[in-house]
């Protein structure tokens, strides 16, 4: 069995809450995109996991998985490590691995990030952590791999192949070479290289000798669908494919075996960086849900962007995925909202659309058309069935299951791993 889990917004859904869940039902749970911009919250009793890098699956046991479509930042990783290893979590080649061809993060490609977004006339509002020109790199096949940061010969190589130019770019954009790849750095480097030997593995032959055997694997997707690098609102996205079909080819498996793919929607939507949002509220009601629900960023700490749900995007999202189950999260955020508005459509230019337009420019002006609801004043955070729910809050839940016609089979009301509940 083979599901696939992605964030159907922009991001930021609850996908660590779910994959921290479910992952006990898998052998193996495994990243496929992204790098260190993600930040995944796993609530396990009082203990919050900020995970960026490895799967939340290893919180449940799950032996976990970095694929070849993640781009590594080492030094995080090991800070992600340490940071488990203390609170009790040991990685070892057992239920970790990394596969030999990712591609790393260097300085220069953080350096790079930061000095292009401070350019920019129209920021993005990137995490600044070298996504895109790690990406970059590695399609302009300028890129250090894993496996190449294990061999001190071909990673010294390949730095001076590489370094002069990124050093004069560098220069040239204002910021200061002299001290982004000093020879500490570059030593710090192949030390964690030298760390991270044993975890070297062929990802695609791991998985899909697993799924032969009759084993169960997770793919955890990171960022949302609507930031994926082409089908998302361009340009304010990452740098990587964050739809399901990504998980094919960043772990290295056929379309043949996927079983299902399943997609986390908050109840609510939330975006953090710039870009088109129809949505947004900045009134009290976009202030309610920022502080009830704590949105800030999981890495960066950023405010995020907060509106009410948006069906048309959802619809895209449930296209570009082929999604066969929704997990619908964070609905206890919106007790002592009333009414509770849900975007049905779009006016654009005097015309009602009920799927977003094709152009991140015309998203932008898209008009909300809501649909209105009745809300709740209860506490929903000690809810475990839908029966418990009171009655507008199962309205709204059977309201977006019906104009998405998608079935939703969990629901999330808070943080913690017992605050959910399946749907019958
Ligand atoms: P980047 O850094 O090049 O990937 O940024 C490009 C856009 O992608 C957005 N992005 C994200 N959006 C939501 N969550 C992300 N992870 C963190 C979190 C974000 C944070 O879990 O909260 O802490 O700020 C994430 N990563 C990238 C980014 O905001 C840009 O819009
Ligand atoms: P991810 O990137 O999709 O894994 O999501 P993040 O971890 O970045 O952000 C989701 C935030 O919402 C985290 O702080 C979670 O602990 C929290 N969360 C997840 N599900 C729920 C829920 O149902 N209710 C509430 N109140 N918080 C939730
Ligand atoms: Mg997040």
């Amino acid at each position: 069995m083979f599901t696939i889990i992605t964030g159907a917004q922009f991001g930021d859904e609850g996908k660590g809450k779910i994959v921290d869940l479910l992952a006990n039902e898998y052998d193996l749970v495994a990243r496929f995109q992204g790098g260190d911009n993600a930040g995944h919250t796993v609530t396990v009793g009082e203990d919050v996991y900020k995970l960026h890098q490895i799967p939340s699956g290893i919180l449940v046991g799950s032996a976990v998985l970095i694929g070849s479509g993640v781009v590594l930042n080492p030094f995080s990783l090991m800070d992600e490590i340490n940071m488990l290893e203390q609170k009790g979590v040991v990685l070892t080649p057992d239920n970790f691995g990394i596969d030999a061809k990712c591609s790393i993060i260097m300085p220069y490609h953080i350096a790079l990030d930061t000095l292009s977004e401070v350019s920019r006339k129209s920021k993005i509002g990137t995490t600044k952590k070298g996504i895109a020109h790690a990406y970059s790199d590695r399609a302009l096949r300028d890129e250090i791999r894993l496996e190449d940061l294990l061999d001190e010969t071909v990673f010294r190589a390949k730095i001076k192949d590489i370094w002069p130019a990124k050093s004069q770019t560098i220069s040239k954009m204002g910021g200061s070479p002299e001290y982004i790849l000093s020879e500490k750095t570059i030593s710090e480097m192949l030390a964690i290289g030298q760390k991270l030997k044993d975890f070297a593995v062929d990802v695609s032959q791991v998985i899909n000798t697993a799924l032969l055997a009759g084993k169960k694997v997770m793919a955890e997707g990171a960022q949302g669908t609507l930031l994926d690098v082409v089908h998302g609102t361009q340009k304010f996205v990452t740098s990587s494919s964050t739809i399901a079909g990504s998980a094919c080819t960043g772990l290295g498996v056929g379309p043949s075996r996927v079983s299902n793919t399943m997609g986390i929607v908050k109840s609510y939507i939330t975006r953090v960086g710039n870009g088109p949002l129809p949505t947004e509220l900045t009134d009290e009601v976009g202030t309610h849900l920022v502080q009830v629900g704590r949105e800030f960023g999981t890495t960066t700490g950023r405010q995020r962007r907060c509106g009410w749900f948006d069906l048309p995007l959802l619809k895209k999202s449930i296209n570009l995925n082929g999604y066969t189950e929704l997990a619908l999260t964070k609905i206890d955020v919106l007790t002592g909202l009333d009414p509770i508005q849900i975007c049905v459509a779009y006016e654009l230019d005097g015309e009602r659309m009920d799927y977003p337009p094709l152009l991140t420019k015309d998203l932008e002006r898209c008009v909300p058309v809501y649909s209105e609801m009745d809300g709740w004043t209860e506490d929903l955070t000690d809810v475990r069935c839908f029966e418990d729910l009171p009655k507008n809050a199962k309205e709204y839940i059977l309201t977006i299951e019906k104009l998405s016609n998608v079935r939703i089979s969990y629901v999330s009301v808070g943080p913690k791993r017992d605050q959910t509940f399946k749907m019958a």
